[in-house]
């Protein structure tokens, strides 16, 4: 029994079929972390997702910032992007089941037992793990609800561009989803900056990589990410473990063992 930890997949199915037979995946006895963006740009989002799904007794996931996408898109809330491939999954009859059942998915995991968070782009240096499971945590209850339209439709926007705990209502969600499925650069304080998508030192004038802060306070914490391709998997710091190979982009798909960090990868075709 062992467990692994995929990154972004972005509905590019025969890596993650070359990737599950490389680790000789057995749903039985082995299970799957996923870090987020399951679906959108790559060639086959709706075989991908119901794949994944019919394994989901064995998968643990975070939503990234396609996947969320996806669902607004889906209550009609977000309209397409150019690049988007969602529109087979977008007509799919078991569509209701497949959007519910993301809905009920997290932002941030932690196995205690493992010794791992599992986060989609990253976790702010100002919260602690317990702060960020409950920043987490208010998102969640609001996307699996009955009513997650208000949050879905406020979601996107790069303001407030820094956490306050005065921040109520839609602001208050968007930020804290914009840390745990955006993020890459912010600064010492938490304040993010959302428009830079290049490598780690890219950085903006006085903003950095969010896990480069000598006193982020989740230093201590093993942490499992996604999002950023442009790190190629490779972070050099402790306790960092970057999984966005850019399949999607012609790169390759990447698991690791929990168990003891050794990485598996497929090839990706552009
Ligand atoms: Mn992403």
């Amino acid at each position: 029994m062992a467990t692994y930890a995929i990154g972004d997949i972005q509905g590019c199915l025969e890596p993650l079929q070359c990737l599950l037979k490389k680790i000789a995946f057995d749903p039985a006895k082995d299970k799957l972390w996923l870090a987020g963006d399951l679906i959108n740009r790559g060639p086959d989002t709706l075989a991908t997702l119901r794949f994944l799904y019919n394994l989901r007794d064995s998968i643990t996931i975070v939503l990234g910032n396609h996947d969320l996408h996806f669902i607004a898109v889906y209550y009609g809330l977000r309209k397409k992007g150019k690049s988007d491939t969602l529109d087979q999954l977008l007509i799919a009859p078991d569509r209701l089941d497949l959007v519910y059942w993301l809905r009920q998915q997290k932002l941030v995991h932690h196995d205690a037992a493992l010794g791992y968070a599992m986060v989609h782009a990253g976790i702010p240096p100002q919260w602690d793990l317990q702060e960020a499971l409950v920043r987490a945590r208010e998102v969640e209850t609001v996307l699996k609800s009955e009513q997650p339209e208000n949050f879905l439709a406020g979601m996107y926007g790069n303001s407030p561009n820094l956490w306050s705990e005065s921040l109520v209502g839609v602001d208050r969600l968007r930020v804290i989803t914009n840390y745990f499925t955006r993020m890459r650069f912010c600064n010492a304080q938490g304040v993010l900056e959302l428009q830079t998508k290049e490598s780690a030192d890219a950085a903006p004038e006085g903003f950095a990589p969010w896990f480069s802060f000598a006193q982020r306070k989740t230093r201590d914490e093993k942490i499992i990410f996604g999002h950023w391709a442009a790190l190629e998997g490779k972070v050099n710091l402790p306790n960092l473990y970057a999984l966005d190979t850019g399949c999607v982009w012609g790169g390759s798909l990447t698991a690791m063992r929990l168990e003891d960090g050794v990485r598996f990868s497929c090839n990706c075709l552009a």
